[in-house]
């Protein structure tokens, strides 16, 4: 980077704690300098890893980055804290929205007035925000008739379920009904989040409300702009949750809420202490800080009623719930040599209770838990579980009745809302589960992983084309812009055939295959790939170099977990309950398969030959990236500014990697490659033209004057566009500091001629 840093000069330095401190440079000897950092520390470095601080700059930060004089990631990182230090949370990034969770209710940040104030405004006329972006979207849906996207994306705990409500909750505010009784559609759109959050959301390590399934909503707009129909297509729930967590998350909401419901349900449902229950006694977090679960059950249910779930079909979801925590506490202990009996009469207790709450005959329960048909040519034989078989067996009907019961919702609610036939245009917002790598990282998080990988591949082709578009108005050449993307880490997930996917379904397919003979496999295969590491002395562990940074998966679970099929005896006693709901979640697989609906999940599924749940979301992805595609998309990228969810507390070193990793630093080095600032003509004089005085004195075009100035002070490379000057990175800084030598060098001057007068 061309830029004159000598004594005297201010720069930011790295710095282990802080990413980065400022400080002011003390000598200069050769490459090297010495700098005096404001924390009172002299570090000697090289010249090369310092970066000009821009003195000028306002205290209160720049609302766009690309305002900064000096783009480089200190700046970047040191406006954002600033920013965050006052409360304001938003930032653009060009068209970019950068939004740093408070933690904490900020006043009057998304009021009904304010939402008055952004609409129409344009992007910049007022402070960034997520309405700003929202009205963008929708203006341009309006006026150029074509579909839009947000996508919304960021870490887990980063704020993107917050973002996506706003969103929403403006957009009804947009394309709302003027007349109350017309505003069903976008109550119901609304509505719906609660509720598929008491559902599919939990509290874990990283989140107290942590979304464990991913969203996409399409807000459907008729020829006025208003709202007339909406589908959520969700992506993969979590669904091991359901029997398996451990300290200090939590399960999904929803069998807190019924703990906590009035006494009628508790004791409809045989309910009590969720302390009593397996599947919630896991952990010892039971409550969450500032959530009341009673009152949220209240809230759910009254969510419910306007999503349009009637009060029979609560029961039956209820019903559900409570059969779930039921069954999971159905102990089995062993019988002979290997078979197995309820463990005692606790168990059995939970054993008829879950019968009578799923209306199904306990005998065939407890004979669908603990035994298994064997089919022999002659005759089907019926073959005992162990304990640990059966328990097994258990917790898979357990997940497969949870994920139906999911599934339904979602259908429920899309049918309930309507979808627009005529519709052309749409807002799609996206809401997926952020990227996680924990002690143990296993299936769940590589699907998680492989989604967000494939929305920053969106968001980086996105960037560059954007980037791209700038120059090409201004009529100049971009044509060497370097620019780098993930795919070589999707095709080690997703390439057909020999990809991580498409190996995993093979393993799935062999009947002898075990998770090590997968991770061997894998190692295998991939042992030069540049994405993939063998970590050391890992027997069935690997390594993915992700976008964001490295997860070390856990191969035990991954065939299992991948493989989505329904035991025969758990269809069997299902279709059959006396409930009709709960039969319906359970259709008789040899029935035509179901007419899928747009967006139906399970109707997808039967599309799929192969019941292997990461090559369907896989498919889905795709779909989903064939949608976007055909939209305009605007991107809101959410930042954690510190892991302890807490407000006022910005940890540079966290926020600094969620920037390069997110990508925001790339599309910042892709303009650092480019011209990473630009001027208008008139503005570039203004500040420069103290250089050469002489250009102002001839009357020449404001464009040539320009040039004259860059030649003068011997500074190439830089475009001269149609209405701006491009400069590359750095020669702001460059011209800044010939300025301040210039404008020193006329104060000595003057001292020197005052002194000379005395
Ligand atoms: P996420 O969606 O990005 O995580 P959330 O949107 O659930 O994150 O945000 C986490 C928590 O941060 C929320 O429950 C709020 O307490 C707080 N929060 C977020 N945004 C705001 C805001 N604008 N104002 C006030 N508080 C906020 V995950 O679903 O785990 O990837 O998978
Ligand atoms: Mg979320």
């Amino acid at each position: 980077m061309p830029q004159e840093i000598t004594v005297g000069s201010h720069v930011w330095v790295e710095d282990q704690e802080l990413a980065w401190v400022d400080g002011v440079v003390t000598s200069v000897n050769g490459n090297e300098a010495e700098v005096e950092t404001i924390n009172g520390n002299q570090v000697t470095t090289k010249l090369s890893k310092l970066y000009p601080k821009d003195m000028e700059a306002p205290d209160t930060g720049v609302d766009d980055m690309t305002k900064l004089s000096y783009l480089h990631e200190p700046a970047v990182l040191h406006n954002l804290a600033t920013r965050y230090g006052i409360k304001e949370i938003y930032t653009y990034c060009g068209n970019i929205l950068i939004a740093i969770n408070p933690f904490q209710a900020i006043s009057h940040l998304y009021d009904t007035e304010l939402m008055d104030s952004y609409k129409g405004a344009q992007l910049g006329d007022r402070s960034p925000h997520v309405f700003a972006i929202t009205d963008v979207a929708y203006r341009a849906m309006n006026n150029e008739g074509k579909s839009n996207s947000i996508l919304v994306s960021g870490e887990s705990g980063a704020g993107k379920t917050e973002t996506t409500k706003m969103i929403m909750r403006y957009l009804a505010y947009l394309g709302g009904h003027a007349a109350a009784e017309a505003r069903t559609v976008e109550r119901k759109v609304l509505e719906s989040n609660p509720v598929l959050e008491a559902f599919g959301n939990a509290k874990t390590v990283r989140n107290n409300n942590s979304s464990r399934f991913g969203k996409f909503v399409e807000i459907q707009f008729d020829a006025c702009g208003q709202i007339s129909g909406a589908a959520i297509r969700t992506y993969l729930l979590e669904k091991s949750r359901v029997c398996q967590i451990s300290e200090p998350e939590r399960n999904y909401h929803c069998f807190y809420l019924l703990c906590a419901a009035p006494p009628k349900e508790i004791e409809k449902y045989k309910l009590g202490d969720p302390k009593s229950f397996h599947y919630l006694n896991q952990s010892s977090c039971y409550e969450l800080v500032g959530v009341d679960d009673s009152h949220d059950y209240l809230a759910t249910k009254k969510a419910m009623d306007i999503v349009g779930i009637s009060v029979e079909e609560q029961d039956a979801i209820f019903r559900i719930v409570a059969a779930i925590l039921h069954l999971g506490n159905i102990a089995f202990a062993l019988e002979g040599e290997d078979s197995s009996v309820l463990e005692d009469d606790k168990a059995k207790f939970h054993l008829q209770v879950t019968a009578e709450l799923l209306m199904c005959d306990l005998e065939a329960l407890e004979t669908a838990l603990c035994k298994r048909n064997m089919v022999t040519p002659e005759e089907v034989i019926k073959r005992s579980l162990d304990p640990l078989g059966a328990a097994i067996s258990r917790d898979g009907l357990a997940k497969t009745i949870y994920a139906r019961l999911f599934d339904w919702l979602v259908k429920k609610i899309n049918v309930s809302i309507g979808q627009d036939p005529d519709s052309k245009c749409l807002i799609g917002v996206l809401d997926i589960y952020g990227f996680e790598s924990f002690k143990t990282s296993s299936f769940e998080q590589f699907c998680i992983n492989f989604t967000n990988e494939k929305l920053q591949q969106h968001f980086n082709q996105h960037v560059f084309k954007m980037e791209q578009s700038v120059y090409q108005e201004e009529e100049i050449d971009w044509s060497y812009i370097d620019f780098v993307d993930n795919q070589d880490v999707l095709d080690l997930i997703e390439k057909k055939p020999g990809g991580i996917i498409s190996l995993l379904d093979e393993t799935c397919m062999f009947p002898k295959s075990t998770h090590e003979t997968f991770a061997q496999k894998l190692y295998q295969t991939f042992k030069d790939h540049k994405r993939f590491v063998k970590p050391k002395l890992a027997r069935t562990e690997f390594t993915i170099v992700h976008y964001a940074g490295e997860v070390q998966y856990q191969c035990d679970q991954f065939l299992d977990k991948n493989k989505d099929y329904i035991v025969p005896e758990h269809q069997e006693l299902l279709s059959t309950s006396k409930c009709s709901f709960i039969a319906s979640l359970f259709p008789s697989l040899n029935a035509e398969t179901p007419k899928s609906g747009k967006f139906s999940s399970i109707g997808s599924r039967f599309k799929v030959k192969s019941y292997v749940l990461a090559s369907l979301l896989q498919l889905q992805l795709q779909q989903l990236m064939d949608i976007l595609n055909s939209t305009e998309p605007h991107y809101i990228r959410c930042i954690k500014p510190n892991s302890d969810l807490r407000p006022e507390i910005f940890e540079n070193v966290s926020v600094l990697q969620q920037l390069r990793s997110g990508g925001v630093l790339e599309a910042i080095r892709v303009k650092c490659e480019g011209y990473p600032t630009n001027r208008i003509f008139s503005e570039f004089l203004e500040r420069f033209s103290i250089l050469v005085p002489e250009v102002l004195k001839e009357t020449v075009e404001e464009n040539v004057a320009c040039k004259s100035i860059m030649e003068k002070v011997g500074l190439s490379n830089y475009q001269i566009g149609k209405t701006k000057i491009f400069l590359r990175a750095g020669q702001m800084a460059e011209l800044d500091g010939r300025k301040a030598k210039l404008l020193g060098e006329s104060a000595k001057v003057i001292q020197k001629q005052v002194r000379s007068r005395i």
